[in-house]
């Protein structure tokens, strides 16, 4: 067993994806740090964070995103990190009907949780690049029906991802953009998707942290 380093940064924000194993949840969120897609699969280890840094408006953001191994059965280390999320990204694959079944699953134990302040939920199809098993319209109506947001992407392609993480956080009162109509949220979108290219071309610096089954519980807040 080893101590887990207490973890120096105090976020601004935290995000969690959840969702079957081998839906793209790693991938997506490898998008959204600017690292290259990677073919090959490799699991995640119950539960990983990544921080990324984000300038909204001449503010500075830190951001720490959650990724999760795709089994419920790890519920119980997912939870305290679950419970102080404010945006929670659930995944599926457009080409595995099972995965999109299987969200109800996903959606109880979000559900079942308690939260120091309510989470915005999107759910998320990836892998369009794919033969579809589920079409678009299953996923809108399933949101709809949650009232949670919905996009489509590819982790593989890049197609929406960045579309998909900024028109998301847009919700977030954090960000105190909710307010502004929707052709200047559109505007906003695309500047930051620019800036965010922009900046991030040349930078490698992304942190893969693993918090393994022994220290889990001993979640640090002071980041
Ligand atoms: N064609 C295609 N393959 C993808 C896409 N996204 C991910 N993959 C592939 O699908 C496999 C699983 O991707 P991961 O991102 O590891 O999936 P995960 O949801 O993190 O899986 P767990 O960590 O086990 O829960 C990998 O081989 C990826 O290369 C996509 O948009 N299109
Ligand atoms: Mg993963």
């Amino acid at each position: 067993m080893f101590e887990q380093e207490p973890l120096k940064i105090s976020p601004d924000l935290e995000i969690m994806f959840l969702g079957d194993a081998c839906t793209g949840k790693t991938s997506i969120i490898n998008r959204i740090i600017n690292n290259p897609f990677n073919e090959i699969y490799e699991k995640t280890p119950i539960i990983c964070f990544q921080y990324q840094n984000i300038k909204i408006k001449n503010e500075n953001f830190k951001i720490i995103i959650y990724d999760t191994i795709g089994q419920e059965k790890f519920k119980s280390f997912f939870s305290p990190y679950l419970k102080t999320s404010s945006l929670i990204f659930l995944v599926y694959d457009v080409s595995n009907k099972d995965s999109f079944n299987k969200i109800s699953n996903w959606i109880n134990l979000i559900c079942s949780e308690k939260y120091s302040k309510k989470p915005f939920i999107v759910l998320c199809g990836n892998k369009i690049d794919l033969k579809r098993e589920v079409q678009k319209r299953d996923g809108e109506e399933l949101a709809k029906k949650y009232r949670y947001l919905f996009f489509e992407c590819s982790a593989k392609t890049n197609e929406n991802i960045k579309y998909m993480f900024y028109s998301s956080i847009m919700n977030l009162p954090i960000f105190k953009i909710n307010n502004e109509n929707e052709s200047e949220k559109e505007i906003l979108i695309k500047k930051l998707i620019e800036e965010d290219i922009n900046e991030n071309k040349n930078d490698s610096s992304n942190i893969i942290n693993s918090i393994d089954s022994f220290n889990y519980k001993n979640k640090n807040k002071t980041y």
